[in-house]
């Protein structure tokens, strides 16, 4: 019978490097052996995409209810899971994953003020409760995180989607919110000052992650 796959999640606040050092470690993974492959959220499938598109962009210029939201995200979810985590991880294959149900908790409870155990209730629903082993929160203050994404955004002549432009007050309330999680589940979910050069950043998500593959 073959071993299941480690499933990791990179979460945090907007610019803190979580598609960087998911690539990374999906590179470090495989130079070490492992079969590996990563996904986003959301995203990830070709519903998943097309959701992706209908949320990051306002574009009838109506705006978008918080539950609305709640329930775009979750289908994403939920398709990801059944389409390509759960059967990769039965391969035994790493999943290395660009945010996940916690992204759902932190932005649309803690920082659109969604009930929080409701959130938590329908994330379980989404995600059939399958839950990471391992999950790297890349904690970075978020006037930093905004400088890093103005200058990606600007190198690549891209503009802010409808999330971003939220105020800085919604971003602040969901870094508060992640933290929160963090104590909350402290064995599943392990803070990273992400405040710190890629090397420094990657060497602690490494040895985390090694931790999780190995055991
Ligand atoms: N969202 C939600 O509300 N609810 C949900 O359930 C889910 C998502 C799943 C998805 O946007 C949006 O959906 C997001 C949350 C919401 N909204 N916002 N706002 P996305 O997928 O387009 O993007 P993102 O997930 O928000 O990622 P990001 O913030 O764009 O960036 P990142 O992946 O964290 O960072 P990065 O691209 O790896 O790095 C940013 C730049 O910093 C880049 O130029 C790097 O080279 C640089 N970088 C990275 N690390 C470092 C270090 N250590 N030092 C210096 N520079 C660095």
């Amino acid at each position: 019978m073959k071993i299941r796959g480690r499933f990791i999640t990179l979460e945090g606040p907007e610019g803190s490097g979580k598609s960087t050092h998911a690539r990374l470690l999906a590179a470090q993974l495989q130079a070490a052996g492992h079969s590996v492959i990563t996904a986003r959220e959301p995203g990830g499938t070709p519903v998943g995409e097309a959701v992706r598109r209908l949320l990051q962009h306002d574009a009838g210029g109506e705006g978008m209810a918080a539950e609305t939201e709640i329930f775009l995200f979750m289908a994403c979810r939920a398709q990801l899971v059944r389409q390509v985590i759960s059967p990769a991880l039965a391969e035994g294959v790493c999943v290395i994953c660009d945010r996940f149900a916690d992204s759902t908790t932190a932005y649309q409870g803690y920082a659109r003020g969604c009930d929080v155990e409701t959130i938590l209730t329908l994330s379980n629903l989404a995600t059939g409760d399958l839950t990471p082993d391992l999950t790297i929160l890349l904690d970075l203050d978020v006037k930093a995180g905004f400088e890093r994404l103005h200058q990606r955004n600007l190198s690549r002549g891209v503009e802010k989607d409808r999330i971003e432009r939220e105020t800085l007050c919604f971003h602040e309330r969901v870094r508060a919110g992640y933290l929160d999680l963090a104590r909350r589940w402290p064995q599943r979910i392990r803070v990273v000052d992400a405040a710190r050069d890629e090397d420094a950043v990657q060497a602690d998500i490494w040895e985390l992650a090694q931790h999780v593959v190995e055991t």
